[in-house]
């Protein structure tokens, strides 16, 4: 049974993020979606939230594949998290250039410190990869239609969030 953990903010899940989730499911029997917990940096959405959405669109996309996800909170390494749920893989969605050179330099320093586990790059899809969760915030925020970019559930939570 292979374990893989993907970790990300989620704030909020957008389509680029599973398009890596697919993947994922391909590559693993369990994937770990890891909501990393960043003490200071006030997310949009809540953990709470952020675990209701993730569940939800998985549910309605990935049916009933979506019984091999569990979303997690970590803090800290993601080594350390991997290692903790049992991962033997740690997936990284690549979108650009920019996105390859720090994530190389992270697998391989990732690899220095647990040589047992391995980084898994999937490219992004060209119809996702110029999706951010942050500019997706951005665009809602004003008022702009984001449903070319996330799931029909997420933009709707983003407009409730975003009326309040
Ligand atoms: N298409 C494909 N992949 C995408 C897309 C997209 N449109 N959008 C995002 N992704 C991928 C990213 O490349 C990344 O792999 C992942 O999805 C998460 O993205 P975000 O934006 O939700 O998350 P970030 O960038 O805020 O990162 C949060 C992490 C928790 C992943 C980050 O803080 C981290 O890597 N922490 C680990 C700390 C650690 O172990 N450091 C030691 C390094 S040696």
């Amino acid at each position: 049974m292979t374990n893989a953990i993907y970790a990300g903010s989620f704030d909020p899940i957008t389509n680029g993020h599973m398009d890596v989730l697919q993947g994922s499911l391909r590559l693993a029997d369990k994937v770990f979606v890891a909501i990393g917990i960043h003490p200071g940096k006030a997310p949009l959405f809540s953990f709470e939230e952020r675990v209701d959405l993730i569940n939800r669109v998985a549910a309605e996309v990935f049916g009933k594949d979506s019984s091999r996800l569990e979303v997690i909170a970590f803090d800290g390494l993601l080594i350390d998290a991997a290692r903790k749920y049992g991962a033997s893989l740690m997936v990284r969605g690549l979108r650009d250039g920019t996105d390859l050179d720090y994530e190389m330099q992270m697998a391989g320093m990732n690899g220095k410190m647990a040589p047992e586990l391995q980084t898994v790059f999937l490219p992004a899809d060209p119809s996702v990869r110029t999706i951010t969760a942050t500019l997706v915030r951005q665009i809602a925020a004003m008022g702009g239609d984001v449903r070319h970019f996330v799931p029909a559930l997420v933009a709707e939570a983003l407009e409730t969030k975003f009326k309040s």
